[in-house]
């Protein structure tokens, strides 16, 4: 049986560490997770020159989560604490998801990836949890990645309740953005107990979630079922 295709998406640096020219730079665990539970990830440069090609024989999406934050003016916000840009990954992040939702192609996006499809649809962030007037949980854990560190509540009748069986798992949590307000045709289906959104999905496309945290480390049963369904449905 032919194995699903699903282009995923590179961040990018300038110079330093590995090349003093551009380079793309991809954590091991996005592909190796997507292989493991049996599609084939393919990786996507940041040229919107092919994107309509790619678009055309990929079988899934997965926008990715960097060191970085989408600019604060795309969903009309001025700068309160965002952090460094990466303008062109964003560009073609969007392009992607624009026609991953035309064509119905099945789109996972993670943590970073989870905002870029809110702002895409229309919807704005939290530009910094730690500077919100309460106060949060800790979403960028000190203890190592691949352990979980605090608690989503999943709300039940929704698609991610549906795949994963549980109304509250556990989750690592690597960001200080996060949803704010939502997106068209989106709902919210999972959240943390201050109130952050950790988990968002769309409503009519075949398959479309955002996930603020990161299943690609497989740390839990949930995380597995997750990128299962996901990649189950690229058939
Ligand atoms: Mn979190």
């Amino acid at each position: 049986m032919k194995k699903p295709i699903i282009g995923i998406t590179l961040d990018s640096e300038e110079s330093g560490h590995y090349s003093k020219f551009p380079w793309y730079a991809i954590r091991q665990n996005y592909l190796h997770s997507i292989e493991e539970l049996g599609a084939i990830p393919f990786p996507l440069s940041h040229s919107l020159n092919s994107i309509n090609d790619i678009a055309s024989f990929i079988d899934g999406i997965i926008i990715t989560g960097g060191n970085f934050d989408i600019k604060p003016s795309i969903y009309g916000k001025k700068n309160i604490n965002s952090r460094n840009e990466k303008n062109i990954r964003t560009a073609f992040e969007i392009q992607l998801c624009k026609l991953g939702l035309e064509k119905n192609i099945p789109i996972l996006g993670i943590c970073g990836g989870e905002q870029l499809l809110n702002v895409y649809l229309g919807g704005t962030l939290i530009q910094d949890i730690n500077s919100l007037n309460y106060k949060t949980l800790d979403h960028e854990q000190s203890n190592p990645r691949n352990e979980t560190s605090h608690e989503v509540f999943i709300v039940s009748q929704t698609k991610l309740h549906s795949i994963i069986h549980q109304s509250s798992i556990m989750v690592n949590s690597a960001h200080h953005q996060a949803v704010d307000k939502l997106g068209k045709n989106l709902i919210i289906n999972g959240k943390s107990k201050d109130g952050i959104i950790e988990s968002v999905e769309h409503i009519n496309h075949k398959w479309c979630l955002g996930i603020q945290w990161h299943p690609e480390f497989l740390i839990t049963e949930a995380d597995k079922l997750i990128i299962t369904d996901f990649i189950k449905n690229t058939l």
